[in-house]
């Protein structure tokens, strides 16, 4: 962008400034006077998350549209002719129809990326449907570029030295394996009884029947993508992989068995990678073993011992992995952006 470009931005965010209180949609009111609101910086959004009953400011709306002209640019479109191109605080009101523009924006530039567009909450009808917090939050959350790409690194400093007792002598991990998904659908959570899959993948170590599992999930449009990674063949020590992500689906769950172990895994389940304001660059989780509740051997090296019934995944505490009572982390995943 250039300078000329940044300083006329800087402009139109200035008169913009003032809040606009709004009841509904297209009903004209009387501008709130100037509140020595702040001013958005270029790049910036002016606020991370909406609290329900947020007035709709000049600079909400002019701020959007500025994010999503850079969406439509980077997917090979222009800049959208917007109703009311400068919305100016205090002076034009703040209609459905600029809403309206918004998304049909998004939509258009989604559709140009080949990715699937955002279905939207509701409709927002002229004179019908009031402004919501929900409508900017929903906004900005889909005017991010629609894919984004992870290196996640799995790092275990599970070892003798930071888990002397009963400590095996050849300390491994299972291979990676774990899911992009809708919010509030991952394939396993605490509290929750094992799949098949994950009772498998707990207990041996297979990606099978869990891969199944994720698979049918995609099917079912519940999840994006399958995640498959490699294996930590000795701990302490780390691995990556990389895999893309889009707003659709922008969860992840992921998983590798503790071994030996009898049903102890490390993960992460429902973990976001997009927040109020985009992409996430890097985010990390640290990892305390989980107890998948199908098989009841106490230690590292303990011999099959079915769990009947099967009990709910819950940390795992106390001894080998921790004084009675508490857990350990055995390590971290680490997700950075990389595109
Ligand atoms: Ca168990
Ligand atoms: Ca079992």
């Amino acid at each position: 962008m250039t300078a000329h470009r940044l300083r006329t931005i800087s402009v139109l965010v200035a008169m913009a400034a003032t809040p606009l209180l709004l009841g509904a949609l297209g009903a004209q009111q009387p501008p709130a006077p100037a509140d020595g609101e702040s001013v958005a910086t270029a790049g910036a959004s002016t606020d991370a998350a909406l609290p329900p009953g947020t007035p709709v400011r000049a600079v909400d709306v002019t701020d959007l549209r500025r994010r999503v002209d850079d969406l439509r640019r980077r997917c090979d479109l222009g800049n959208f002719a917007w109703t009311d191109p400068v919305i100016m605080a205090g002076a034009t009101p703040i209609k459905a129809v600029h809403f309206n523009e918004l998304r049909t924006a998004i939509e258009d530039a989604y559709r140009s990326c080949d990715a699937a567009p955002p279905s939207w909450n509701e409709p927002i009808t002229a004179g019908v449907t009031p402004i919501r917090a929900a409508h900017l939050t929903e906004l900005r959350r889909w005017a991010n570029p629609p894919r984004a790409r992870y290196r996640v690194t799995f790092e275990s400093w599970w070892s003798a030295r930071t888990h002397p007792q009963d400590f095996p002598g050849n300390p491994h991990y299972s291979p990676l394996i774990g899911a992009t998904h809708r919010a509030g659908a991952p394939f396993w959570m605490p509290g929750g009884l094992a799949s098949p899959g994950m009772e498998n993948m707990a207990e041996t170590g297979s990606v099978s029947p869990l891969n199944d599992e994720v698979r049918a999930a995609v099917a079912a449009g519940s999840a994006g993508r399958l995640l498959r990674g490699g294996q930590l063949n000795r701990s302490p020590g780390s691995l990556s992989m990389e895999f893309d992500v889009t707003l659709a689906f922008p969860h992840v769950s992921l998983v590798t068995m503790v071994a030996p172990s009898p049903d102890w895994f490390l993960g992460v389940y429902d973990f976001p990678l997009v927040g109020a304001d985009g992409w996430y660059q890097a985010v990390e989780k640290e990892l305390s073993p989980w107890d998948a509740g199908t098989d009841s051997g106490e230690t590292y090296a303990s011999p099959d011992a079915d769990t009947v019934p099967q009990q709910r995944i819950l940390v795992l505490l106390g001894p080998p992995v921790a004084p009675p009572g508490a857990t350990s982390s055995f390590g971290r995943f680490v997700f950075e952006r990389i595109r």
